[in-house]
């Protein structure tokens, strides 16, 4: 069982996720495929880097993310950055032969994901791009169901993401509402989740026809540049310009004939990590949602007429991940073990020398989506999607 060195760059709310994940893992996942050593952690200055590296378990810190990739030592490149700098780094990165994970989205347009994924590519290193809520038990559950053919053929995804953290038109101009930072608003930021999902389950979309929307143009400006999500209010002070959507809503046709549809916004008041899908085919549905997620709701056509509903299958050992997880179902799923399960995939292709999904070409292939989105909201009509070539 190997040590790898990981480089982490970016010490915010993602930064620690991904170091509790990688002490972790091993405990979930034993014997590991390898052990991943919290080598050295990057922040935006000296100060932000030490404390980062005393809280998050690294044992060095830096202000300049390119000493990571200056050092021999170390194996894997972890980005968890603001999206404007997942490019730079990922390239870099591939450059110097480490092993990347990159958070999501991959990058703020198409054209700078296809820079990342050519890179990636010409370097031949393993690379993942932090998906990470197709991880959750009850979400591979209902991929195993479709492939096993329970529900029949797919005939209809309707997926949301709405949270309410940005609702309040007092919540902090963060990076999250800059376009020269983010790159798109709650598309980029959280439909993408859905987009990867519905990737994942149902399969490549052929074309999308959506609508874009900004509610709150302006913004109290922030200090500091780690995002507050909402939990800092601006108040009476100077504001900015929000340049992202606010909100996406698309109608999809994916290229195996099933429709759909997403929608996300981080505006929805009650809404938290509203994460759904509702999947109808042929012989069944299968529902899910993030704020019950040790849970996958079922219904099968062929239950009898008198007891057709949908019914609830907790997650546990006998599911996905099980091996790894909690001995009972029901103890309780988190936003960590998905973490957790996405480090466990990753270190594991690593190992093995194999590849992972979802990767580059994943990342990159939702961005085209997303390019496609914009598309069809600028031009009020459907767009067709282009698909990555391999
Ligand atoms: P954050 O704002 O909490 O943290 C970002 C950190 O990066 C900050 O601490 C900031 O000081 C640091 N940083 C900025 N410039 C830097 C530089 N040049 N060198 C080193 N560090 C630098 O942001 P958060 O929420 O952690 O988001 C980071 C990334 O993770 C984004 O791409 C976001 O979309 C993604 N994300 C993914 C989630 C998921 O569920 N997969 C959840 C939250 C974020
Ligand atoms: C904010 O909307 C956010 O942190 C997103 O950036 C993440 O991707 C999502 O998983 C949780 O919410």
């Amino acid at each position: 069982m190997k040590n790898l060195n990981v480089g982490l760059i970016g010490g915010g709310f993602m930064g620690k996720a991904h170091s509790l994940a990688y002490s972790a893992m091993p405990m979930f996942f034993w014997p590991a495929p390898a052990i991943p050593v919290r080598h050295t952690i990057a922040e935006a200055n000296e100060n932000l880097a030490a404390e980062a590296a005393r809280r998050f378990g690294f044992e060095n810190s830096t202000s300049d993310w390119r000493s990571i990739i200056d050092d021999p030592s170390i194996d894997v490149v972890d980005i968890a950055t603001p999206n404007h700098l997942h490019a730079e780094i990922a390239i870099a990165a591939a450059r110097a032969g480490k092993h990347i994970i990159c958070e999501k989205p991959l990058a703020r347009t198409g054209e700078e994901s296809k820079a990342m994924y050519d890179a990636v590519k010409d370097a031949g290193i393993v690379h993942m791009v932090a998906f990470n809520y197709r991880r959750t038990p009850a979400v591979a559950l209902a991929k195993k169901y479709i492939e096993e053919g329970a529900i029949g053929r797919v005939l209809n995804f309707r997926g949301t993401y709405l949270q309410d953290w940005s609702a309040d038109p007092n919540s902090p101009l963060s990076w999250r509402f800059q376009k020269k930072v983010a790159g798109s608003g709650a598309l980029g930021d959280i439909a993408t989740h859905v987009i990867d999902m519905a990737r994942y389950l149902v399969g490549e979309f052929a074309s999308v026809n959506s609508i874009l929307s900004t509610f709150i143009p302006e913004r109290p400006l922030q200090t500091g540049g780690a995002d507050a999500l909402g939990n800092v209010r601006g108040g009476e002070g100077p504001r900015g310009e929000v340049d992202v959507d606010d909100e996406v809503m698309t109608m999809v046709r994916f290229a195996n004939g099933a429709v759909g549809s997403i929608e996300a916004t981080r505006n929805a008041y009650g809404r938290n990590n509203f994460i759904t899908f509702e999947i109808h085919g042929t012989e069944g549905s299968i529902f899910f949602n993030y704020e019950r997620r040790d849970e996958l709701q079922v219904c099968f056509a062929s239950d009898g007429n008198d007891r057709r509903g949908f019914r609830t299958v907790y997650t546990g050992p006998a599911h996905p991940y099980g091996e790894g997880l909690w001995p009972i179902p029901a103890l309780g799923i988190g936003y960590g073990e998905t973490k957790i399960i996405e480090a466990h995939d990753f270190f594991k292709a690593i190992a093995e020398g194999g590849s992972v999904s979802p990767n580059f070409a994943d990342g990159y292939q939702t961005a085209l989506i997303d390019d496609a989105i914009v598309a069809s909201a600028e031009k009020n009509a459907w767009v067709d999607v282009p698909v990555v070539a391999e």
